[in-house]
């Protein structure tokens, strides 16, 4: 179960630390709270803002962390990975080459794009060209401004999260990392393990609303850079070796490990 702290050791910015995006971005437009500006309401009366901040969004430069590849690495090992519930809307699990089919993309995506009220599918491509040209795309059917398929709040998560979501009661295990834990539905998931499963949380500062009032006595927090902290569990398993083999293999186009 991850977040946007993963991907900063990328270059992207999370939401929550000090220079992370809420603060930029409520400065800039003069919000009244940080999350107001992915609230859908924003949206629908000032769709410019999010269509500029698409544009400064540049990833097409950004590669995978050690992190990213890590999950990768034990998905790769048998029967140890079910899902890899994401919060984040980089695409950095896909440049890892992590399959599909393991991972939730809990708050969507940059690769489609739709109508909000009517959900009638919209052309990515559209929208792209729009926001390079500062125009924003309006929804042919209901004339509402159209977006990529990424969850503003006020928003439901998919279909897919809910039934995937189900299936964490049966878990031996939860990895969290890099997510402050503070956005709900997604926030609850560590909850969803049964009693004797263990969570193990990694993460640079304090997660969920109150510390740990999610933990139960089966749990770890270990606080620190989650590609460090990897680094630290690829070592005590003896998979250095392994590991290293894996990445060249999966990053054949090459990987300058940024943060490595
Ligand atoms: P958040 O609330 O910003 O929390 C990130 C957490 O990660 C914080 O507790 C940080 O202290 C911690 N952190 C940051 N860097 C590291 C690191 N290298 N090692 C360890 N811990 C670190 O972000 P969440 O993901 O919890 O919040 C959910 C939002 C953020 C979702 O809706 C995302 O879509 C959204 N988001 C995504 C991205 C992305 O796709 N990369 C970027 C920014 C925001």
């Amino acid at each position: 179960m991850v977040g946007a702290g993963i991907s900063t050791n990328a270059g992207i910015p999370d939401f929550r630390s000090k220079t992370g995006l809420f603060q930029q971005l409520r400065d800039k437009h003069n919000l009244s709270s940080p999350e107001e500006f992915f609230y859908k309401t924003t949206f629908f009366t000032h769709p410019e803002y999010f269509y500029e901040f698409c544009k400064n969004f540049d990833l097409s430069h950004t590669k995978p962390t050690t992190t990213h590849l890590f999950m990768n690495f034990l998905t790769s090992k048998k029967q140890i990975v079910k899902y890899i519930f994401t919060q984040n809307i980089d695409g950095l699990e896909l440049k890892a080459k992590i399959p599909k089919d393991k991972i939730v993309f809990a708050h969507g995506n940059f690769n489609e794009g739709h109508c909000p009220i009517c959900k009638e599918q919209k052309d990515i491509n559209e929208i792209n060209q729009a926001i390079q040209n500062d125009k924003v795309v309006y929804c042919d059917k209901c004339g509402a401004p159209c977006k990529a398929n990424v969850v503003f709040y006020g928003e439901q998560l998919s279909e897919e999260f809910y039934q995937k979501a189900k299936e964490i009661k049966e878990g031996d295990l939860a990895i969290v990392m890099g997510t402050s834990l503070l956005v709900q539905p997604f926030a609850m998931l560590p909850r969803l393990l049964p009693e004797h499963a263990w969570r193990v949380v990694i993460n640079r500062s304090v997660v969920g609303k109150f510390g740990y009032e999610f933990l139960s006595e089966n749990s770890l927090f270990i606080k620190g850079n989650t590609d460090e902290v990897v680094k630290e569990i690829v070592k005590e398993c003896q998979w250095e070796k392994e590991f290293e083999e894996f990445v060249k293999e999966v990053m054949m186009d090459g990987w300058n490990g940024i943060n490595s």
